[in-house]
C-alpha cells in the first residue's frame, strides 16, 4: 500500500459551539479551540475536524451555510480562524473543515436570487419545481428530519424547492456544472489558505434518482424514506472523481467522507489508492437501531474492517455530534464504569484505519439521564422524533424519555472542563444545558489521576505512536479472533510485531485459550501484570469488561 501522510493521525472532533467559549455570550468560540490547542497536543492529536463555523443562521447547528467564504461571527472572524490555523501548525495539528454542499441555507445568496428570479442562472443552482395547490408533488420522499422534502418557494405559490435536510436546507443541483464549479472554486480557496482538509457531509445525497417519481410508502404520513431512492440513484461517482480531481488530489488534502448507502463494487474508488476520499467513516455500529448487544457490536465493526481489508482506512468512532454518547450506547447503563468505558475506546482504537475521538469522549462523558421539558433541548430533530412517538400511541413522559435517549443534543451539551458552574464552558449562560453530572464528570478531576480515562486515552494513543509498535497498528494485518466465542471481542494486528486486542464485554469473567504466549501486557484497564506462570500459560481469565493489549510470543 502507498503510504500517505495521514496514515498514522490521530483526529479529534470538535463542535465548536459546545467547546470553550472565551467571550462570555454562552456559544464555545474559534479562540476558545486556540485556547486549548495545548491540551489537545498534550493527549497527541494530530487533527482536528472542526463542524461548521461558517456564517449560518444555525438552523441546524452550522450545516446550513449562508457564506461559505467567512465565519459566523458568534464563533469568531477569519483572523481567528487562520491564527488557529497557524497555531495549530506550530503544534504540528492539522485543521480539517466541514465541507457542507450538498445544501446550503435559504439565507445563502444564492437562494435568494433563485427566488427573485427562479428561471434565472441561480434557480438552476437548486431543484425548483412548478407546483399547482392540490396537486401531487413531484416526489413522495421523506425529508430526514420529517415532513416532504418540498416546500413552498418564498414568494411564489406555484413553485416549490427540494429540501432533503430541513427546510432552511435547500438541495445544491450538482447536476448543473455552473454549481459544480462554485463549489470547487470555494473548496480551493480554503485549501490554498492552509487547512489540512475535509470532512464531508452527507455526500451521498448530492446525486438524485432523476426524474423525482414516487418510491414504496413505508410510514403513516405517506411518505417514503430517501434510503430507498438513494439505493437507486448511480451516477455519484462521476460528480465524486470530478470533485476530487478538480480540488483534494492537487492539494493532497486529508478527506473523510459522511458515506452511507455505498455499494460494495464502489469501495475501491470511494477510498481504494487514488479514490474519491482519503477515508470514510465507519457507521456500521451506529446503524443498529435495535438494542445493542456485544455480538451486535462485534460482528458489525468486523465485518466492516473485513470489507475494506487491502482496500483503504476507514476512520473509526464511538460517536459524533449526530449520535447519543457512544459509552451509553454501547455499554449497559448498570455496568457504565470507568473500567467498561476504557474496554470500549481500547477495541475501537487499535483497529485499522484512522480513530477519531469525539470532544468529551476522552472523559467519558455520558447521554444526559432526564430534562423537565423539550425546550430544555434544542436540536431541529427532534419535535420529529417526539412528534412521531406521540404519534405511536406513547405518552408525553413516554416520548420524551425516549427522545433523550436518541436525540443529538446527547453529544452537543457543552465540554465538562471542571465541577465550577456551567463546567467551567462559559462564564455566561450556555446556548444548550451543560449535563448534570459535570460535577463527577470533568477534566480537572481526571487530568492529574493516572487511573483515569483521560490518562487511558492519552495511554492508547502513545502505544499507537510508539515507534516500537506504530507500523503494526497502521499497516498489520488486521484478523478476528475466536469470533464465535460470546461476548468476547479479540482481534490480532501482524506487522513487525504481534499484537493481539482482547476485550471481555460482559458483567463475568471469561477464560479464553490464545493462539500462542504472551510476551508482554502493552495495556490494560485494570493494572493487570501478568506474573511468570501466566506468561507460560496460554490461558487467559479475563475479568469483567477487562481490556488487554497484549505482544505475542
Ligand atoms: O443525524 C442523523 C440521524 O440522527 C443522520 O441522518 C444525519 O442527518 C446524516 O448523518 C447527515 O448528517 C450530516 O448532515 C446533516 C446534519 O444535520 C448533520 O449534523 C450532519 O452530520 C445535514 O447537513
Ligand atoms: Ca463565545
Amino acid at each position: 500500500m502507498e503510504k500517505k501522510w495521514w496514515h498514522n493521525k490521530v483526529a479529534y472532533q470538535i463542535y465548536p459551539k459546545s467547546f470553550y467559549d472565551t467571550n462570555g455570550d454562552g456559544i464555545g468560540d474559534i479562540n476558545g479551540v486556540i485556547e486549548k490547542l495545548d491540551y489537545l497536543k498534550d493527549l497527541g492529536i494530530d487533527i482536528i475536524w472542526l463542524s461548521p463555523i461558517y456564517c449560518s443562521p444555525l438552523a441546524d447547528q452550522g450545516y446550513d451555510i449562508s457564506d461559505y467564504y467567512d465565519i459566523d461571527p458568534r464563533f469568531g472572524t477569519l483572523a481567528d480562524l487562520d491564527r488557529l490555523i497557524a497555531e495549530g501548525k506550530k503544534r504540528g495539528i492539522g485543521i480539517v473543515m466541514d465541507l457542507v454542499v450538498n445544501h446550503c441555507s435559504d439565507e445563502h445568496e444564492w437562494f435568494k436570487k433563485a427566488c427573485e428570479d427562479p428561471d434565472g442562472e441561480y434557480g438552476k443552482f437548486f431543484y425548483i419545481e412548478d407546483y399547482k395547490d392540490g396537486a401531487p408533488l413531484p416526489c413522495n420522499w421523506r425529508s430526514y428530519f420529517g415532513g416532504s422534502v418540498w416546500e413552498k418557494l418564498p414568494g411564489h405559490d406555484d413553485k416549490i424547492y427540494l429540501h432533503v435536510f430541513h427546510k432552511k436546507q435547500p438541495d445544491l443541483n450538482w447536476e448543473n456544472p455552473k454549481l459544480r464549479k462554485e463549489v470547487y472554486k470555494l473548496i480551493n480557496w480554503w485549501l490554498d489558505k492552509g487547512i489540512a482538509g475535509f470532512r464531508i457531509d452527507a455526500i451521498i445525497n448530492i446525486k438524485k434518482k432523476l426524474p423525482f417519481s414516487d418510491y414504496l410508502v413505508d410510514g403513516d404520513d405517506g411518505l417514503s424514506s430517501i434510503d430507498n431512492m438513494l439505493k437507486e440513484a448511480t451516477g455519484v461517482g462521476e460528480f465524486l472523481n470530478e470533485l476530487a480531481e478538480e480540488t483534494f488530489r492537487k492539494h493532497d488534502a486529508f478527506t473523510v467522507g459522511e458515506v452511507f448507502n455505498e455499494k460494495d463494487d464502489e469501495l475501491p474508488l470511494f477510498i481504494g489508492s487514488n479514490g474519491y476520499f482519503s477515508s470514510m467513516f465507519d457507521f456500521s455500529a451506529e446503524l443498529i437501531r435495535t438494542e445493542m448487544t456485544p455480538e451486535l457490536y462485534k460482528n458489525a465493526i468486523f465485518k466492516a474492517h473485513e470489507r475494506v481489508d487491502g482496500i483503504g482506512f476507514l476512520s473509526n468512532i464511538i460517536e459524533n455530534h449526530d449520535e447519543p454518547r457512544g459509552v451509553s450506547r454501547f455499554i449497559p447503563k448498570e455496568y457504565l464504569t470507568d473500567t467498561s468505558k476504557k474496554m470500549l475506546a481500547g477495541i475501537y482504537f487499535l483497529l485499522p484505519g484512522l480513530p477519531f475521538i469525539y470532544q468529551g469522549q476522552e472523559i467519558g462523558m455520558e447521554n444526559l439521564d432526564e430534562v423537565k421539558d423539550l425546550s430544555d433541548l434544542n436540536d431541529c430533530a427532534n419535535s420529529n422524533i417526539y412528534e412521531t412517538s406521540l404519534h405511536e400511541g406513547k405518552s408525553e413522559k413516554e416520548a420524551l424519555a425516549h427522545l433523550i435517549n436518541v436525540t443529538r443534543d446527547n453529544a452537543r451539551t457543552p465540554f465538562q472542563w471542571d465541577d465550577s458552574e456551567n463546567a467551567g464552558f462559559t462564564a455566561g449562560s450556555p446556548w444548550l444545558m451543560v449535563n448534570p453530572k459535570y460535577k463527577s464528570i470533568n477534566l480537572a478531576s481526571q487530568i492529574n489521576d493516572s487511573d483515569s480515562i483521560f490518562n487511558f486515552y492519552k495511554a492508547l494513543i502513545s502505544l499507537r505512536k510508539n515507534p516500537e509498535y506504530e507500523s503494526t497498528f497502521v499497516y498489520g494485518k488486521f484478523t478476528p479472533y475466536k469470533t464465535e466465542q460470546k461476548n468476547l471481542l479479540a482481534y490480532s494486528r501482524v506487522g513487525e510485531k504481534s499484537v493481539m486486542v482482547i476485550a471481555n464485554y460482559q458483567k463475568d469473567a471469561q477464560t479464553l485459550s490464545l493462539p500462542s504466549k504472551i510476551k508482554k501486557v502493552l495495556l490494560s484497564n485494570i493494572s493487570k501484570t501478568l506474573d511468570n506462570s501466566s506468561l507460560n500459560s496460554t490461558e487467559i481469565v479475563l475479568s469483567p469488561y477487562e481490556l488487554l493489549v497484549v505482544e505475542m510470543v
